[in-house]
């Protein structure tokens, strides 16, 4: 429970901070070029359903913000998605970690990381975002935040997510290995009707991991970036390597300088292959999805294997399987 102290604190702090806030509406809008094709894009296939609950904001003319958020509560709050929010598996402890962030068209973002037993943790970000001057709140620290905002406290751990780490803790082995059956990660990229590009990412991260390990997911510029003059790119897959090259970051850059967002995936991917530390076998996933401002999107993955989905006028949620290195 939230003290009579700490709840000062945090009032005193939000108060003295209010004219630095930034809040909906504020600030420059870089990119509003009216009348732009919305789209919404999001890894694996629990990004179907995702994206349908995006559509709903995207299609009715609103921010893609909005959109990304709605989208991705809906894996954060299915306990079958066993790699997301509630129903994510645990870490080698039994604890149900999660890491996710947010970004708008102006560079404004809100991230958490290591946060348990609260079962939305990008509306956490978002409001990290929205309501502190600052961007990334871990752990404890952050459980507190989410209290102090009116989340509840809930025990994410099921049955089933229960059972598979008991199963594991027979033998204990640790080896990261992600496919189609082993899928973490959703990030999801959006350009509104507005022109507007926004971004999220949440996960609960590589299952079995030491207790406190954070991965890219929630990292600005690792597992997300959105640069609303340019374009967004989200990640997926060992966030350990997509953290060593600033894997997002790097492909919105490559975009910045006339790459199309597949070329921008595949050159990224290319860093993670030719780091000589990583065996590039058929457990070794990575992947990158990319939308730039004019709507064109791509993705790559180092392994097959990896789906995406995409929802515009066009292309009512279709899953594709991204090309990839191998
Ligand atoms: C992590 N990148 O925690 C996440 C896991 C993931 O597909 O996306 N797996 O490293």
């Amino acid at each position: 429970m939230q003290s009579r102290r700490q709840f000062i604190k945090i009032s005193a702090l939000t108060g003295a901070l209010l004219p630095f806030l930034k809040v909906k509406g504020f600030g420059k809008s870089v990119s509003g070029r009216k009348g732009a094709k919305p789209i919404v894009l999001s890894t694996w296939h629990f990004g179907v359903p995702a994206n349908e609950e995006a559509w709903k904001v995207l299609n009715s003319g609103g921010w893609a913000l909005d959109a990304v958020e709605a989208g991705v509560r809906i894996p954060e709050g299915d306990p079958k998605v066993m790699s997301v929010g509630y129903g994510g598996l645990p870490d080698r402890d039994g604890h149900v970690t999660l890491d996710a962030c947010i970004m708008d068209e102006n560079l404004n973002c809100g991230s958490v990381a290591f946060l348990e037993n609260i079962m939305h943790p990008i509306s956490v970000a978002r409001l990290v975002m929205e309501k502190t001057p600052h961007i990334m709140i871990v752990g404890e620290g952050a459980y507190q935040f989410a209290i102090q905002q009116g989340f509840k406290k809930e025990n994410l751990l099921t049955p089933e997510a229960e059972k598979v780490w008991k199963e594991w803790m027979k033998n204990s082995g640790y080896k990261p290995k992600i496919d189609d059956a082993n899928h973490d990660t959703i990030g999801m990229i959006a350009l509104d009707s507005g022109g507007r590009l926004c971004g999220a990412c949440t996960t609960s991260g590589l299952s079995w991991k030491i207790h406190g390990r954070v991965g890219d997911s929630p990292i600005i510029g690792a597992g997300l970036y959105v640069d609303g003059e340019v374009g967004a790119a989200t990640s997926t897959g060992i966030g350990e390597e997509v953290i060593r090259i600033s894997g997002t970051h790097l492909v919105v850059e490559l975009m910045r300088q006339g790459r199309t967002p597949q070329e921008a995936c595949e050159e990224a991917v290319n860093r993670v292959v030719k780091n000589k530390r990583n065996k590039i076998d058929s457990d070794f996933q990575v992947g990158f999805l990319a939308l730039n401002k004019d709507g064109e999107y791509g993705a790559y993955a180092v392994n097959k294997g990896f789906q995406y989905a995409v929802y515009s006028k066009e292309e009512n949620n279709i899953l594709k399987d991204s090309k990839s290195h191998i």
